[in-house]
């Protein structure tokens, strides 16, 4: 074994720590962040960056051989409502590179690979409250439609090929370093920003949305837990319900309003309200507890003094 990880959408909310954290736990050298974009200046400085498009499956292979790459972390992806606007441009990012990957993996020349999932699979007919494991998934919206082809396509090439491709569902993510891109749940994450800055903010999901949410350290343990688990403790090869907290704008107005008492929210729900409608509530991840060890660690509470925090020190350092 051994060589190196690559990862591909490196700069984005979720790559961008990602990558720092592996750099730390692996050596900088050790880990390649790529993507279409250059990103933050902590993960430019840091360590070797490639330029590189996801769909560009030659320049893909090019890399691979070039740092003797064994592992990638496919983390480049359209999310929610920005593939509502562009459905095709979603699609051939979301599969092609996926396909990139599963292949380069299927010939020998990748020993383990992480490709991320969403709540996004899951559609209007699933059980809303706890959606179990496995269950009906019917989803309506692009970028869901596009993950779940995605997990059936893994366990495939698992199944068929012994490719080693794990995966999480990831709910949404809620993190300060990088913003995130076209998200339903980003308004978990703007709130933050404008109650800060402006001490009000108009939510562009209705009081009552509830989703499934998570801060992102308990995300990068989950990515870095289960690549890190013994191959035979990953029984799910489509991929793995994640849950720590869900809340509504509500709730959350109202957490944020124990530390800025003054913070005004209102509601504008737009087109997103009807994919959160469309999205469970919350999540049974009893399969990734048992088979790997999945323990989230920041409650609501916890989530919410680190945000105003990290936010509050973000914008003071911009100012
Ligand atoms: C989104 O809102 O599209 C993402 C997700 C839940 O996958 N954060």
């Amino acid at each position: 074994m051994g060589g190196r990880i690559l990862i591909i959408g490196a700069c984005g909310q979720i790559g961008t720590e990602l990558t720092l954290k592996l750099r730390e736990n692996h050596g900088n050298d050790q880990v390649i962040a790529s993507d279409i974009r250059e990103g933050a200046e902590e993960l430019m400085q840091s360590g070797p960056f490639e330029l590189l498009n996801a769909t560009d499956e030659l320049h893909i292979r090019e890399v691979v051989e070039k740092y003797e790459v064994r592992e990638v972390y496919l983390m480049a992806a359209m999310l929610s409502a920005t593939a509502e606007k562009a459905p095709m441009k979603a699609w051939d990012l979301n599969m092609d590179s996926l396909f990139h990957i599963l292949n380069l993996a299927k010939e020998g020349k990748l020993d383990k690979i992480f490709w991320p999932s969403s709540i996004a699979v899951f559609g209007p007919t699933t059980p809303k409250d706890n959606t179990p494991q496995t269950t009906i998934m019917e989803p309506t919206t692009v970028y869901g439609i596009s993950k779940q082809t995605g997990e059936r396509w893994c366990e495939y090439f698992h199944r068929k090929f012994g490719v080693d491709v794990r995966s999480i569902r990831y709910p949404g993510i809620i993190s300060y370093k990088t913003l995130p891109g076209g998200g339903t749940t980003d308004y978990a994450i703007e709130i933050f920003h404008e109650a800060i800055k402006n001490g009000e903010y108009t939510s562009f999901l209705a009081e009552d949305a509830a989703l499934p949410m998570m801060y992102m350290d308990d995300a990068i343990k989950a990515t870095i837990d289960i690549m890190e688990a013994p191959a035979e403790k990953i029984k799910v090869r489509s991929s793995y319900n994640l849950a720590a907290i869900s809340f509504t704008p509500e709730v959350l107005a109202a957490e944020i309003k124990k530390h800025l008492e003054n913070f005004q929210i209102s509601y504008e729900p737009d087109f997103r309200q009807s994919i959160a409608e469309s999205w469970p509530s919350s999540i049974d991840d009893t399969a990734a507890r048992e088979d790997w060890g999945w323990e989230h660690e920041f409650d609501l509470e916890k989530m919410t003094t680190t945000m105003l925090d990290g936010v509050g020190k973000t914008l003071k350092e911009k100012a």
